[in-house]
Formats: C-alpha cells, sequence, structure tokens
C-alpha cells in the first residue's frame, strides 16, 4: 500500500506513535509519506520505502494567524496526485482530520477517491477538541472519515460522550517496539545518578498542566522521607520551571535531575526502578508503557485509558488523580523490598510485551484493508 501519514512531528505522544507506525509499515513493504510541517523527530535515519514532504505556510504580514490547516490540505492534494497514495492516516484530530477532508473533497474533483483514517490521541478530543472554540469542526471531520480509531476505550466512550459521532470507533491501543525498549546496561549511568545504590524515580513528559508534575514533586518529597532515592524528570514544557522552584521550596533539588528532552528515554528508563504519571487525564500513557517496556512497575492516577494498560498491585498501583499521599504510600510499598521491587518489575515487563508493535501493526494493517474495500465499493 502507498500510505500518508500526517501527525505532529514533536515528541508528543500522537507524533511518537504516527512516526513509529509509519516506521512498521515502510519496514513490512509499505510506501509510508510523511506529509508534516517538520521532519518527525524520530524519523532521522533513511529507508527506501519511507518520504516526507515538508508543508510549508506563508507568512504572508497580512496573517495574524498562517493558515496551516489550508497549506497542509493543499499539500495532501499534491502528495496524493502525485505520489498516488492509496489512502491517508491522520493523527491527532485538529486540524488533521479536517484538512484531510478538504483535500479529499478537492481530490474527488480530479476524480480521486481517497479514504481517510482518523486516530483519536486523546486531548484533541478530551482537552482541546470538546472547546466549542473546535467542537463542530472535530464532530464533523471525525464523522466524514472513512475509519476512526481511538486508542483506548475510554477515549472511545469519551468521544461518543462529548460528540454527536455517527461513526464506528475502532480501538487499537498504543503499541512498543519492544527490541528499542529493553533493558540496556547503563551501569555506568545508574553509578553516576545514584552513588550508593538509592533507587531511581523517574517521569517523563511534556510538562503540561495535565500531567500533574508538581505532584510528581510532592509523592517524591514524601517517599525520599523514607527510601534513599533519586528523582529524573525527563522532557520539558511549560510546567517544568514551577517543579524546579517547587523542588527548591522543598529543599530536594540535591536528589532532583531535570534532563530535558531525551531521544534515548530507554537508556534512562534502563537504571529506574519506578515511573510515576499522575495525570488529570490520560487517553492510554504511552510513556507508562515505555517504562514497563523497560521493567520498571508504574505509579499511575486511575484517569482515562489508564486501568486499560497498568494492573493496579500487579504492574504498579492506581490512585485518585491528585491523592499524593496514596501514591506515595504505594511507592514506598514497592521501593521497600528488594524482591518485591524484582516482581513488580517483572509483571510489568509481561504486560508491556502485551502491547508489542508486532501485535498490534497487523491490526492497522487489517483496519487500511477494511477501509479501502469499503470505499471502493462505495465508489
Ligand atoms: O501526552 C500528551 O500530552 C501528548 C499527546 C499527543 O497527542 O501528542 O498524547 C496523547 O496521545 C498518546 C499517544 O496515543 C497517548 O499515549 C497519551 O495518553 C495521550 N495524552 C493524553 O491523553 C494526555
Amino acid at each position: 500500500m502507498k500510505i500518508g501519514i500526517v501527525c505532529y512531528p514533536t515528541f508528543g505522544g500522537s507524533g511518537v506513535v504516527a512516526t513509529e507506525l509509519g516506521k512498521a509499515l515502510a519496514d513490512n513493504g509499505h510506501q509510508v509519506h510523511f506529509i508534516t510541517y517538520r521532519q518527525p523527530a524520530r524519523l532521522d535515519f533513511f529507508s527506501e520505502n519511507l518520504f516526507y514532504h515538508e508543508v510549508s505556510v506563508s507568512n504572508y504580514p497580512l496573517f495574524d494567524y498562517p493558515p496551516y490547516e489550508l497549506a497542509l490540505a493543499s499539500k495532501l492534494v499534491d502528495v496524493v496526485r502525485f505520489e498516488k497514495l492509496d489512502i491517508l492516516h491522520v493523527h491527532y484530530a485538529i486540524p488533521h482530520a479536517s484538512a484531510a477532508y478538504m483535500a479529499k473533497q478537492i481530490l474527488a474533483t480530479y476524480g480521486i477517491h481517497i479514504p481517510v483514517v482518523t486516530t483519536l490521541h486523546g486531548t484533541d478530543i478530551t482537552l482541546v477538541g470538546k472547546d466549542p472554540t473546535y467542537k463542530p469542526v472535530v464532530t464533523f471531520s471525525i464523522n466524514q472519515s472513512d475509519g476512526v480509531t481511538a486508542v483506548s476505550e475510554n477515549l472511545k466512550e469519551d468521544t461518543y460522550k462529548h460528540f454527536d459521532i455517527t461513526k464506528e470507533i475502532r480501538v487499537i491501543p498504543n503499541f512498543i517496539d519492544m527490541n528499542r525498549f529493553s533493558l540496556k546496561a547503563k551501569d555506568h549511568f545508574k553509578l553516576a545518578i545514584s552513588p550508593n545504590n538509592e533507587r531511581i524515580i523517574i517521569h517523563t513528559s511534556n510538562f503540561r498542566k495535565v500531567k500533574r508534575t508538581q505532584d510528581v514533586i510532592r509523592i517524591y518529597e514524601k517517599v525520599q522521607k523514607q527510601i534513599p532515592s533519586k528523582l529524573l524528570l525527563v522532557g520539558d514544557g511549560p510546567d517544568r520551571v514551577y517543579c524546579e522552584q517547587l523542588c527548591r521550596d522543598l529543599e530536594i533539588s540535591e536528589n532532583v535531575r531535570f534532563l530535558g528532552k531525551q531521544d534515548a528515554v530507554e537508556e534512562i528508563l534502563s537504571v529506574s526502578d519506578l515511573f510515576i504519571m499522575p495525570s488529570e487525564s490520560e487517553s492510554f500513557g504511552l510513556a507508562a508503557l515505555e517504562a514497563m517496556a523497560c521493567k520498571v512497575p508504574v505509579i499511575t492516577s486511575n484517569s482515562g485509558g489508564l486501568p486499560e494498560l497498568n494492573i493496579n498491585g500487579v504492574t504498579g498501583f492506581m490512585d485518585n488523580v491528585g491523592d499524593i499521599d496514596a501514591m506515595a504510600e504505594h511507592a514506598i510499598s514497592i521501593l521497600k523490598e528488594d524482591a518485591q521491587l524484582a516482581q513488580f518489575k517483572e509483571n510489568a515487563l509481561k504486560r508491556a510485551k502485551e502491547f508489542d508493535l508486532s501485535l498490534i501493526l497487523p491490526v492497522y494493517e487489517q483496519f487500511y484493508i477494511e477501509v479501502l474495500e469499503k470505499s471502493k465499493s462505495l465508489a
């Protein structure tokens, strides 16, 4: 198949899923064309089946807000026509699904009928999408897609709850490449971070409000009173500055390292003992899955799709959003005994294997075939 993928090219979860999916499809012999405004973060190598088409937006002085959606729609028309694509798969509804709809209508005037698959990732529904500013367009473009997927049952339910959706939504969960995300021997790094063999606690995110990163600091502050430990914070975003201040106020800065954005996050996860994700809402929790694949148990909130990943008392624990005391207690219970920690680590790895790329890739391929056949029969 010739597949066009539209995504955000950043480190965000939807961009990571789109890029890893595209790479795996290309490895499986499909021709994959990424169409976005910058080279996706994890697409930094050559493959004969991978192509990148950059969307450039005019910054004509009249535009206070450069019309990216129009530029994207035009580029989609161009790439679909020139490269003879079979299907378009857009990740994150805003503005990708509506740009794809527009491109589809324009292409129809050339006699080209291309099916569009939209994957809903989370905040495109739970936060931004349901805002009245975007809601009518998001509803319309989901309903006009030829196929719709969501990354968890919870996100599917939320979409039906908040939007007037007439389309069937297929749940296809996030996945993990177990070859990349596996335990790496990084003893020198472990020694540098925890010279006295302290436990290592980790959080990775984009430090947005929805991630409740300050809860991570407060949980750690309680844990470190009982368990000699260090805290690693990976990623960057608006709340990082408040987190740094909070560490100073709580006088724990000495034991907390802000590592910023990291490409090889699996290497840092490999030396870690516990991952904390206290998010306000999380449609799936890809970062938690990445941790589990590196044998790291997880303490998460019980919001969104997290109960579909984290098995309470087995792969870690789940507590109510904002319940810092419960999360700290559960963290201590996992970390205090070596044998107990080892068991949680094994369980986390076993669970992560259920989301291996090799299991999820064929599900996407089959979905494309279904959508293509259905749209051919309607043409
Ligand atoms: O986590 C983020 O805020 C980024 C966001 C995105 O769309 O880029 O991630 C969402 O999609 C990921 C991949 O499907 C999911 O694993 C994350 O749970 C989801 N984030 C939220 O729902 C907050």
